[in-house]
Formats: structure tokens, C-alpha cells, sequence
């Protein structure tokens, strides 16, 4: 496909973004996407959900489309030593916000749940898989609603497009701070609004904040491929659908740190992968 026409309409959506929004950084006009020509996406839509023999259809068209499996790997992820007491502040700032949570409101940080689980880690496939993966047509949602994101952390695929929805009677400044995507920073003062944003690379992860509201916070990993989960409220997580293949999964939480281990699975394999996470580790 030309890139010409992509950059074209590319630009054109920066140019409204800028009307649009307060202001918008990062549309210099960057190259989408080289290395990953529009070809081998269609190619990877066309056979997705087949047991596609991978490595082998390699050619001068470009990489071969990945391959979704039966095989998982699954686990909890546990906090260890004393669990730190949430900082605590007020949404006094914002009266619609004070309303929602009129005391104290503990940080979304370390949160640990019954038998030391701790959720909010983002845990994926860093290595190992081969093939490209076309993004879903469902769009990830981030919500804004009660003055806090909804989820806090979320995963995404390399241009899934990225729903933005604002749920509150107030006005939520949303600001993407990513180092190999394009930024975003979108006025919202209308409950009910809406925007649709992409991140074209993969990045592990994305941080995304208020400008209006300082307490709110979330984290978007964003990656090649759809084999990734979060960490539900007991510390539990699966990933799921994955070819036979030795992996590096690697769990990242954002005040813990990153944690890798390597894990091979057989073509409809279950295998467990737990980590541990120590504060000031
Ligand atoms: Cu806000």
C-alpha cells in the first residue's frame, strides 16, 4: 500500500486534533508503522484463529502471520513482607469529585488482596513469538468515571484503537505520556464524550494521567501480539490461546518493578508461572 496517502490522512487527523484539544503533542508527522507493512497485517487478519504453519510461510512479502494456540500459561502473583499502607488524599479539589468519594480515598498502587495476591500487574509475552497479530476490531476501553481511571491497568495490541470515554459530570484533562508512540492530551468536559485513539508500536507501558485531577493514574501496556493479561484482585492471571514455544513472560507492576521467568509450553499446555514481589526489591 502507498504510505503517501497514509501520512496524508495521518496528518490531516493531527491537524483536527489540534482544534480539537487543548493542544496536541507529537503529531511531527512520523513514519506509521514501517516496519510492519500494511500487507502482512491483512494477511495475519485473513488466518487469524488458524493453526497456521508459521515459520515456514516466510517470504520476501514480510514476516508470516502468528498462530493462535491451545496452550496457556497461568498463575498468581503474591506480595511478600508487610503491605505498605496506601497513601490516602482527598478529592476536595473537584466538587463533583468530592461527591463521588467525600472521604479519604486510599492510592491505587500497591493493592494486595486476601492471601497476599497483587493485582494491577501487567504480565505478557516479551519474547518468544513469532509471527505478526493483527489488531482486534473490538476497541480497549478507558474510562473515566468517579474522578478515577476504570481499569488502571490495561493491556492493548499494536493499533487496536483505544475508546476514551469520559462517565462524569466534570471536566478530565486525559494526557498520554508514551516515549515511542504519539502523545495524546485531550480536553473532556462533557459527560457522555468520547474519543478514539491508537498506539501504533508496542510499548510496555504507556502511563496515562489527568491534568485537571493529580491523583488519577493508569498504565497501558501495549504489545505485538494479544498474549498478555492483568492481575485480577486475588493476584490471579492467564494468558491464553498460545502456540507451542519457549517464552520469556515477563510481570511489571509499577511500583515493584519488572520480573521476567521462561516457560515452555507444549501445544495444548497449561503451565503455571508465578512471581513474587517484595516492596523496595
Ligand atoms: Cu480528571
Amino acid at each position: 500500500m502507498p504510505g503517501p496517502a497514509i501520512r496524508f490522512r495521518f496528518v490531516s487527523v493531527c491537524a483536527v486534533t489540534a482544534l480539537a484539544a487543548v493542544l496536541a503533542a507529537g503529531c511531527g508527522g512520523k513514519d506509521d508503522d514501517e516496519d510492519k507493512p500494511k500487507s502482512a497485517r491483512a494477511k495475519g487478519a485473513a488466518t487469524e484463529g488458524a493453526a497456521a504453519p508459521a515459520a515456514s510461510a516466510a517470504s520476501a512479502a514480510g514476516p508470516a502471520a502468528g498462530a493462535m494456540g491451545a496452550a496457556a500459561v497461568t498463575g498468581k502473583i503474591v506480595f511478600e513482607g508487610a503491605v505498605p499502607a496506601p497513601e490516602k488524599f482527598k478529592m476536595s479539589a473537584d466538587a463533583f469529585c468530592a461527591k463521588a468519594h467525600p472521604g479519604d480515598v486510599a492510592k491505587e498502587e500497591i493493592v494486595v488482596g486476601p492471601d497476599k495476591g497483587l493485582a494491577n500487574v501487567f504480565v505478557y509475552v516479551k519474547s518468544g513469538i513469532s509471527g505478526t497479530y493483527p489488531p482486534p476490531a473490538a476497541a480497549a476501553v478507558i474510562d473515566q468515571r468517579g474522578c478515577t481511571y476504570h481499569p488502571h491497568v490495561f493491556g492493548m495490541v499494536a493499533g487496536q484503537s483505544l475508546d476514551i470515554l469520559n462517565s462524569d459530570d466534570t471536566l478530565h484533562n486525559i494526557h498520554s505520556l508514551p516515549e515511542k508512540n504519539e502523545s495524546f492530551n485531550l480536553g473532556m468536559p462533557v459527560k457522555g464524550m468520547k474519543y478514539t485513539k491508537k498506539f501504533d508500536k508496542p510499548e510496555v507501558m504507556i502511563h496515562i494521567k489527568c491534568d485537571v485531577h493529580g491523583w488519577m493514574s493508569a498504565y497501558c501496556g501495549v504489545v505485538s501480539h494479544p498474549f498478555f493479561a492483568v492481575t485480577a484482585a486475588d493476584g490471579t492471571y492467564a494468558i491464553k490461546d498460545l502456540p507451542a514455544g519457549t517464552y520469556t513472560i515477563e510481570a511489571w507492576h509499577e511500583k515493584l518493578g519488572t520480573q521476567t521467568q521462561q516457560v515452555t509450553v507444549g501445544a495444548t499446555e497449561s503451565k503455571p508461572v508465578a512471581f513474587t514481589f517484595k516492596a523496595g526489591a
